[in-house]
C-alpha cells in the first residue's frame, strides 16, 4: 500500500483522491443517442492518424456500463471522480439541445451521487463537434463564443450537483498537437494555427467563467493544464530551457494568472501571433478559482543553433514508461514550487498522473510493479510539495480504466484497473489494490 510520513496531509480525510477519464477515451457508443460526430471520429478514420486505425467507437463501453463503473471507483474507496462531458452529446448541428445526451450525464451523476463521490467534469477534454470543426474549429473565434453556449446549456441542467467545473482540459494539446504538429485531431501542423487556436481556446475557457459561477454559485470553476517542466542538459542550455517554459507552460498559465502572454514568445514569434480582441485578455484572466495540474515527466533542453532555438534531449539509462516518457518525481515537485512562486495560485489539484505499461493478464491478476512504483513516487513528491507551502488539495490518478489513448490507440494502458477489450471485464490492477488498502486506513 501507498505510505507517507504520518503528519501527511495525504493521510487526512480533507485531501481528496479521484481517478480521472475522459468522454471519448472510454464511453463508445457514438452513434447512440444522437449523438454528432466529433472531430476524433474524423481524425481515427485518416489512415495512418492513429495506431492500427483505432478508434473510440466501442472504447470501454463506458456508456452502457457506467454503473458498474461508478460501483468499481467507490469500491476502491475513492473520494472522487473526474469525468469529461462529450459537447457532441450535447449540442445539435442546428444549435438545439439534445436531452438524450443530458440525461446520459444524469443517469452517471446520479449514481456518482448515490456513492457519496466528489465530482469534477471537465467540459472539453477535444472532442470537438465535427460540425464546428467544419467551420474552422479552433482558428474561428466563433468556436469561443459555441463553448460558452454549451457550458451555458450543460452548467443550467446539472448547476451544483456538479462539485467542480474544469472548463478544458490540457489546451496545450489541442492547440499544439492539434494544430502544429498534426498528432492530434483535427490533424494541422502551422504555427500560427497553433497560436490563433490556443487563443482562442483561452478565450473560450473565459467567456465560460462567468456563466459557470452564474450557474454554479457553489462550485469550484477552473482549467487544467498539462505542464512538462524543461531541464537545461548543460549550463550553456539555462537560457533557452527558460525559453521552453515559457513557451509550452507560461504561455498557457500567465494570460489566466496576468492577462498577458510571455513577452519572450510573443517576440520571437512575432509573424505568427494570434489575433488578439480588445477585451480578450480580461475575459480570459477572469479568475479560476482552482488550478487543475496534470503532471507525467520532464523534459530535457539543449541549444539548437541560436537563441532561442533548443532540441528536445533523450537521455539514455534513464527509467521510462512503456510511452517512452521519464519517470521523474522531481520534476512535479519543481513544477509545483516554480508555479508557486511565479503566481498566486488559487488551490491546486493534480487532475492527472500515471504511467503507462504494457500490462498482461497472469493468473487472473495484473502486477504493475513499474505503475505502483511511479504513484508512491508522485505522490511523496506531492507530501514533498505540500510542506514547501503549495496548496494541493487533491490527487487524480490517471486513469480509472485502460482506454483509448489518442494516437496510440488501445496499445497504451494507463488504467488502474485492467480492461479486457473482447470482453469488456474490469480486472483491478495491484496499483488500484494498493490505493484501496492505503484510502480505507486514512483516519
Ligand atoms: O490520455 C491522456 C489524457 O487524455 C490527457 N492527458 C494525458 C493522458 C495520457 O497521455
Amino acid at each position: 500500500m501507498y505510505k507517507f510520513p504520518k503528519d501527511s496531509k495525504l493521510n487526512d480525510q480533507e485531501f481528496i483522491f479521484g481517478v480521472a477519464t475522459a468522454s471519448y477515451q472510454i464511453e463508445g457508443a457514438t452513434n447512440v443517442d444522437d449523438r454528432c460526430p466529433s472531430i476524433w471520429d474524423t481524425f481515427c478514420a485518416k489512415p495512418g492518424a492513429v495506431y492500427k486505425q483505432h478508434n473510440g467507437d466501442v472504447a470501454c463501453l463506458h456508456y452502457h456500463l457506467y454503473q458498474q463503473d461508478v460501483n468499481l471507483i467507490a469500491n476502491l474507496g475513492m473520494d472522487a471522480y473526474r469525468l469529461s462531458i462529450a459537447w457532441p452529446r450535447i449540442i445539435k448541428p442546428d444549435g438545439s439541445i439534445n436531452q438524450k445526451g443530458l440525461d446520459f450525464y444524469d443517469r452517471v451523476i446520479s449514481a456518482l451521487e448515490e456513492k457519496n463521490l466528489t465530482i469534477m467534469v471537465t467540459l472539453y477534454h477535444w472532442d470537438l463537434p465535427q460540425y464546428l470543426d467544419d467551420d474552422g474549429g479552433w482558428l474561428n473565434r466563433e468556436t469561443a463564443y459555441k463553448f460558452a453556449e454549451y457550458a451555458e446549456v450543460f452548467s443550467a441542467y446539472f448547476g451544483d450537483r456538479i462539485d467542480f467545473y474544469a472548463t478544458l482540459n490540457e489546451p496545450w494539446c489541442s492547440a499544439f498537437h492539434g494544430y502544429r504538429d498534426g498528432k492530434h485531431a483535427p490533424g494541422i501542423a502551422d504555427d500560427r494555427s497553433a497560436f490563433q487556436a490556443c487563443h482562442n481556446l483561452l478565450l473560450a475557457h473565459g467567456l465560460a467563467m462567468p456563466i459557470l459561477r452564474k450557474n454554479a454559485p457553489n462550485s469550484k470553476h477552473g482549467i487544467v493544464f498539462n505542464f512538462t517542466p524543461n531541464y537545461p542538459a548543460n549550463d550553456s542550455a539555462k537560457d533557452v530551457t527558460s525559453f521552453a517554459d515559457d513557451e509550452h507552460t507560461h504561455w498557457f498559465i500567465k494570460p489566466i494568472m496576468d492577462g498577458e502572454y510571455p513577452k519572450t514568445v510573443y517576440q520571437h514569434y512575432i509573424d505568427v501571433m494570434p489575433v488578439i480582441g480588445d477585451d480578450d485578455m480580461g475575459i480570459i484572466s477572469t479568475g479560476i478559482d482552482f488550478l487543475g495540474v496534470n503532471y507525467y515527466t520532464r523534459s530535457v533542453i539543449d541549444r539548437d543553433g541560436p537563441y532561442p532555438n533548443y532540441k528536445q534531449v533523450n537521455l539514455s539509462d534513464v527509467e521510462r514508461t512503456h510511452i517512452g516518457w521519464e519517470v521523474y518525481q522531481d520534476g512535479l515537485l519543481k513544477l509545483l514550487t516554480d508555479l508557486n512562486q511565479a503566481y498566486k495560485l488559487p488551490p491546486v489539484y493534480i487532475t492527472e498522473n500515471g504511467a503507462a505499461a504494457d500490462d498482461h493478464l497472469v493468473d487472473g491478476a495484473i502486477d504493475d510493479e513499474q505503475r505502483y512504483r511511479y504513484y508512491q513516487k508522485h505522490l511523496s513528491s506531492v507530501d514533498k510539495a505540500i510542506r514547501k507551502g503549495v496548496d494541493v488539495r487533491g490527487y487524480f490518478a490517471w486513469s480509472f480504466m485502460d482506454n483509448f489513448e489518442w494516437s496510440e490507440g488501445y496499445k497504451m494502458r494507463f488504467g488502474i484497473v485492467y480492461v479486457d477489450y473482447k470482453t469488456q471485464k474490469r480486472i483491478p490492477k495491484r496499483s488500484a489494490l494498493m490505493f484501496k488498502e492505503f484510502l480505507n486506513s486514512r483516519q
